[in-house]
């Protein structure tokens, strides 16, 4: 088996909507993961906020509260790095305001410093599916070009805050979702017509770029990178109609990172805009911007593949399209076909495509975790697709693709982006729960956190 970097980073990740809870305390303003009829994914947002609802973000796996024993858990395992967000509006509760809240600040320094004191490195996304609401209700989300400026602010004010304690930063999380959730990842209504949705995205871009280049300004040991959801895709048969609208499929998802890794629209955009009437306003300098500062890196996620077929109605979860059935794959209980050489596949695609560092920020298995008749969690289904990822991963890097680190999505249980529940879970550790918001918060450790601390231990020899 291939051996890893030595400085690879293993770790995990999550998201301060799916895990902080605290939705409101010490200043922080609403975000548009706040008030949402289940997961965040779903674009259901109610229009003001009922306190007598259940809110899946509202107390979330209360993170904000208790992260030391968490991150003592995550250390005990031996994480190297842990990837969360910071929620944008603990920092700017309204999004648009001159000045931080400094509580908002504090928390995470202090998160950061327990982080550090473990030797484990923070990797931070900026904007994971929670921008803040008044964003959203008062300026129409990204279709506005203010938020730029907004989102620049806030960058600068968190660069300069942490330049000693962050080194790993990414802008937006998922960014390529943005047609299949506006709502989620721009802050722009479901339902938005093509034209919104690409200004919505030109300015991303720009703010992307804007906050790659205060990022190298202020941290220049810093590396910043761009965050796509990139499962898969295959032809549904050896039809070249199906080939070639597949080839199409992926193409509106790297869409995204031709953009911010390569700096520049691609010529097949022209086409694409062409045909969905789509007009974009551009400031004069922002082309130069995008050509300027492209990311360092591309972190992706992957969880799964899916077959198409030429004229397919694509229906949509989290991790991407899905599919038709592919009779070679097992699924999960969510129904995501569970593929492990489409990771090296993807490695292979990304690193031929683009020739810089990938980071695999997010790759998991979620499954209903039921205690046997001992009180366990032999989460034995988790442990295999860990393992056959890891391994293809391996085999990716002996590939000679370039990858920084990996990052298990949910190390521990947490809220679903998908559908707001807590019953699907990924974590190495349970979290008592269930989708109704009962039970203790009490963190218990499934069979496969002794798994994943072996496997980092012999830095994915041992799987
Ligand atoms: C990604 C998101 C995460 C996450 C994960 C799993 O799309 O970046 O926020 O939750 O998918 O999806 P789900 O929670 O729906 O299972």
């Amino acid at each position: 088996m291939a051996t890893f970097p030595e400085n690879f980073l293993w770790g995990g990740a999550i998201a301060a909507n799916q895990a902080e809870g605290a939705w409101n305390e010490d200043g922080k303003g609403p975000s548009i993961a706040d008030v949402v009829r289940g997961g965040i994914a779903s674009g259901q947002h109610d229009a003001t906020i009922d306190p007598l609802r259940y809110y899946a973000s509202h107390e979330a796996i209360d993170f904000y509260h208790r992260y030391k024993e968490d991150v003592a858990l995550f250390a005990e395992m031996g994480f190297q790095c842990f990837r969360t967000s910071i929620a944008w509006s603990r920092i700017f509760p309204r999004g648009d305001e001159q000045e931080p809240n400094e509580a908002g600040l504090a928390f995470y320094d202090a998160l950061f410093d327990e982080l550090l004191n473990y030797g484990i490195e923070p990797v931070i996304t900026l904007s994971h599916y929670e921008t803040p609401l008044a964003l959203y209700e008062e300026y129409g989300g990204w279709k506005n070009r203010a938020l730029i400026d907004f989102f620049t602010r806030y960058c600068e004010t968190v660069f300069r805050r942490y330049q000693h304690k962050v080194k790993y930063w990414m802008t937006f999380n998922e960014l390529n979702n943005m047609n299949r959730m506006p709502f989620a990842t721009g802050a722009v209504e479901a339902g938005a017509s093509a034209q919104d949705i690409y200004q919505a995205n030109h300015h991303q871009f720009v703010a992307n770029a804007l906050a790659n280049k205060l990022c190298h300004e202020i941290i220049p040991q810093a590396k910043i990178g761009c965050m796509l959801s990139l499962s898969t895709a295959y032809p549904a048969t050896c039809n070249p109609d199906d080939i070639f609208a597949t080839y199409q499929l992926r193409r509106r998802s790297l869409f995204y990172a031709d953009v911010m890794m390569r700096g520049h629209y691609p010529a097949y955009a022209q086409r694409l805009f062409r045909e969905n009437h789509i007009h974009l306003t551009m400031h004069p300098g922002d082309i130069e911007l995008l050509a300027q500062y492209p990311s360092d890196y591309l972190g992706f996620s992957y969880y799964r593949s899916v077959l198409h077929k030429a004229g397919a109605q694509l229906r949509v979860d989290t991790g991407g399209a899905m599919g038709e059935d592919n009779p070679y794959l097992e699924k999960t209980a969510w129904g995501w076909p569970v593929d492990p050489v489409g990771l090296r596949l993807v490695c292979n695609e990304l690193s031929d495509r683009y020739e810089k560092p990938l980071f695999i920020v997010e790759n998991g298995y979620g499954g209903e975790d039921i205690a046997d008749e001992h009180g366990e969690f032999n989460d034995e289904a988790r442990i295999a697709y860990g393992r056959s990822h890891i391994q293809e991963m391996a085999e990716a890097v002996a590939d000679g693709c370039d990858i920084m680190g990996y990052t298990w999505w949910g190390p521990i249980d947490i809220v679903s982006a998908g559908t707001g529940e807590m019953k699907k879970r990924y974590g190495f550790i349970y979290v008592d729960k269930d989708n109704e918001g009962n039970g203790t918060l009490a963190r218990r450790k499934k069979r496969s956190f002794a798994w994943y601390q072996q496997v980092i231990a012999s830095n994915g020899e041992t799987l």
